[in-house]
C-alpha cells in the first residue's frame, strides 16, 4: 500500500544517540503492509472479478482468436490488430504490439499462435512497468507532501481522494483535504463526509468562494499545523474548457508561491469507461498543470480496461491507483505484474504460458 510514496530522511542536528535513525538514506517511510498469502490471494481473486468485463474484451476474445490456428500469417495479425484497437488499446499501441510480433515472426522465433499471447503479455506488462519506473514520490525535507487532484466531471476525483486520505491516516500520516471545488454546494459537503469518514480535517469555505483562495488558506494550514500531506480536491472541468483550465494554472502557481515544489503530485482521474477520450484528457491536462501521476477509475464496471496499455505506452506517466468499486478498499495501489496477472487469467493462461 502506498509502496510509491518515500519520505526523505535528513542528517537533522538531533540529540546525541539518535543520529543513526536521522542520517538513514531515503526508504519507504509508508512500508507497504506485508499482505498475508491468504489475503494477498483473495484481493487478487477480486481484482480478477472486478476486470471479467475487460478480460473479455481483451484476453478472452484472443483466446477465442487464436484458438485452433495453426500458423500465424498476416490474416491472423490483421484479425488481431482489430480486436486490440477496439479493446481500447489505441492505433498507436497496437501498431507497437503487432510489430513487434512481426519482428519475431520474420527472424523464426515466434511460429505457434499458441505462443502469441503470450509475447503479448510481456510486451503488455513492460509497457506498465516502464511508464512508473522511477517515479516514487518522496516526501519533501520540510512542510507537507502535496497532492492536487484534477480531471473532468464525474470522474471519481472526490471519491478517489476520500480512499487515498484513508490510505495515509492507516499509514499514520497527518491528513489534511481542502475543498477547492467551491463549483456545487454538494461537492464541498461530499469531501466533508470522506473527512469524517477518515477522521481528517477539511478546509471548506462557501460555495462560490474563487477556489485560490481556498488553496492558499489550505496551504497556509497544512505549513503551519505540521501536516504531512495536503489533498486537494477541484472542480471537474472540460478540458477543452481554456478558461477553466487557466484557473486551475492559478491554483496551481498559488500553492507553488505558499510553499516552493508544490504541488508534489498532480493526479489525474480518468474514468476508465470513457475509452480513448482520456488519451486527450491526459494531453490538455498535462499541458495546463503538468500531470505526474494517473487514476483510473470505474474499471469494475467497464470492458474498456484496455485504455491502461494504452496511456502506460502513450505517456510516461505512472498509474498511481485504479477504481475498482465505490468502496474505500476499492482503490488499489496499481501493480503492474498484479493487473496483467488478473488480466490475463483464465483458460488461456496454460496455453500462453507454455
Ligand atoms: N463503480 C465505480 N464507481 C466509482 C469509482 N470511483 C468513483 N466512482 C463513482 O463515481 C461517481 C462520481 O464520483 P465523484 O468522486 O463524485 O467524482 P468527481 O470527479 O469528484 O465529480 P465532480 O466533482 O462532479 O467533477 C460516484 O458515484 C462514485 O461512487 C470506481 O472505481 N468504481
Ligand atoms: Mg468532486
Amino acid at each position: 500500500m502506498l509502496s510509491w510514496f518515500k519520505k526523505k530522511f535528513i542528517a537533522k542536528e538531533e540529540p546525541a544517540g539518535v543520529e543513526a535513525e536521522a542520517a538513514r538514506p531515503a526508504e519507504p517511510v509508508v512500508a507497504p503492509r506485508a499482505e498475508e498469502p491468504a489475503e494477498r490471494a483473495s484481493l487478487l481473486q477480486r481484482l480478477q472479478e472486478r476486470l471479467a468485463k475487460t478480460r473479455e474484451s481483451l484476453t478472452a476474445r484472443v483466446d477465442r482468436l487464436l484458438l485452433g490456428r495453426k500458423v500465424i500469417d498476416a490474416d491472423l495479425l490483421d484479425e488481431l490488430e482489430e480486436l486490440l484497437i477496439t479493446a481500447d488499446l489505441g492505433v498507436t499501441t497496437t501498431r507497437a504490439l503487432l510489430d513487434r510480433a512481426r519482428a519475431l515472426v520474420a527472424r523464426k522465433e515466434l511460429s505457434d499462435p499458441s505462443a502469441l499471447k503470450g509475447v503479448l503479455k510481456d510486451a503488455i506488462l513492460e509497457y506498465l512497468r516502464a511508464s512508473g519506473k522511477g517515479a516514487e514520490m518522496v516526501q519533501p525535507a520540510s512542510g507537507p507532501f502535496v497532492i492536487m487532484v484534477v480531471g473532468v466531471n464525474g470522474v471519481g476525483k472526490t471519491t478517489t481522494i476520500g480512499k487515498i486520505a484513508h490510505k495515509f491516516v492507516q499509514a499514520g500520516q497527518k491528513v489534511l483535504l481542502v475543498a477547492a471545488d467551491t463549483f456545487r454546494a454538494a461537492a464541498i459537503e461530499q469531501l466533508q463526509v470522506w473527512g469524517e469518514r477518515a477522521g481528517v480535517t477539511v478546509v471548506a469555505r462557501p460555495s462560490g468562494t474563487d477556489p485560490s483562495s481556498v488553496v492558499y488558506e489550505g496551504m497556509e494550514q497544512g505549513v503551519t499545523q505540521g501536516f504531512d500531506v495536503v489533498l486537494v480536491d477541484t472542480a471537474g472541468r472540460l478540458h477543452t474548457k481554456v478558461n477553466l483550465m487557466e484557473e486551475l494554472k492559478k491554483v496551481r502557481r498559488v500553492m507553488a508561491k505558499k510553499l516552493p515544489g508544490a504541488p508534489h503530485e498532480v493526479l489525474l482521474v480518468l474514468d476508465a469507461t470513457t475509452g480513448q477520450n482520456s488519451i486527450s484528457q491526459m494531453r490538455l491536462f498535462h499541458e495546463a498543470v503538468g500531470v505526474t501521476g494517473l487514476a483510473l477509475t470505474k474499471l469494475d464496471g467497464t470492458a474498456r480496461g484496455g485504455i491502461v496499455v494504452n496511456l502506460s505506452h502513450e505517456f510516461h506517466v505512472p498509474i498511481r491507483f485504479i477504481g475498482i468499486g465505490e468502496q474505500t478498499e476499492d482503490l488499489r495501489d496499481f501493480d503492474p505484474e498484479e493487473f496483467i496477472a488478473a488480466l490475463f487469467a483464465g483458460n488461456g493462461q496454460a496455453q500462453a504460458d507454455q
